[in-house]
């Protein structure tokens, strides 16, 4: 016997969905309701959010500031580019425009800082490779994040916004210096 298109198929030719099955689609569509919900729940209520302070900034009076905190703690230059050794608990500047980060910083490991972030131009992203550090650098506004290097090492700050034609060559350094007395401990007599 066969089909042809001008006979209506049998009552139920498909196999009718079992019992089992329909759990799975029902904990599918459940999970799916409570991931859609902890969006905005986690926004508001969750520990992930940056801890620092976040402002308002004209784009100007913060690149002025970076300036400033370049004069006082500037200790040479590195490819053109400023090196600033801020003491441990300060608070630091960085400043993302096309197609740069400045300034190089010294931080040390163990110190904690307020690291500064905006940009002065457009939007820009701050990560920090090889770690997994990631961050918006958007202009207007001042992201001060607490933080507190743990390994002494060089890190390099990455764009990762598409900024424009030199967006690739966007490329900042934070070096970790080792912890003070370690440092001092190591130093030839
Ligand atoms: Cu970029």
């Amino acid at each position: 016997m066969y089909h042809t298109g001008i006979e209506s198929p049998e009552r139920v030719w498909w196999r009718p969905v079992r019992g089992g099955e329909k759990v799975w689609v029902a904990i599918a569509f459940a999970w799916c309701m409570i991931l859609f919900a902890m969006m905005p729940l986690w926004h508001l209520r969750g520990g992930q959010n940056p801890s620092g302070i976040r402002h308002r900034v004209d784009p100007l009076a913060y690149a002025t500031r970076v300036r400033e905190f370049i004069a006082q703690y500037q200790v040479g230059e590195e490819a053109n580019l400023p090196v600033v050794e801020p003491p441990p608990g300060s608070d630091v500047y960085l400043q993302g425009s096309m197609w740069r980060w400045i300034p190089v910083l010294r931080l040390q490991a163990g110190a904690e800082y307020v690291l500064h972030l905006s940009s002065t131009d457009v939007n820009h992203g701050f990560s920090l490779y090889p770690l997994n550090v990631n961050f918006q650098v958007v202009p207007g506004y001042d992201y001060g994040l607490r933080v507190r290097p743990t390994e002494p090492g060089e890190f390099h700050i990455v764009c990762n916004e598409f900024c424009g034609i030199g967006h690739h060559m966007m490329v900042g350094k934070v070096v970790v210096l080792p912890p003070a007395g370690l440092a001092a401990a190591e130093q030839p007599r």
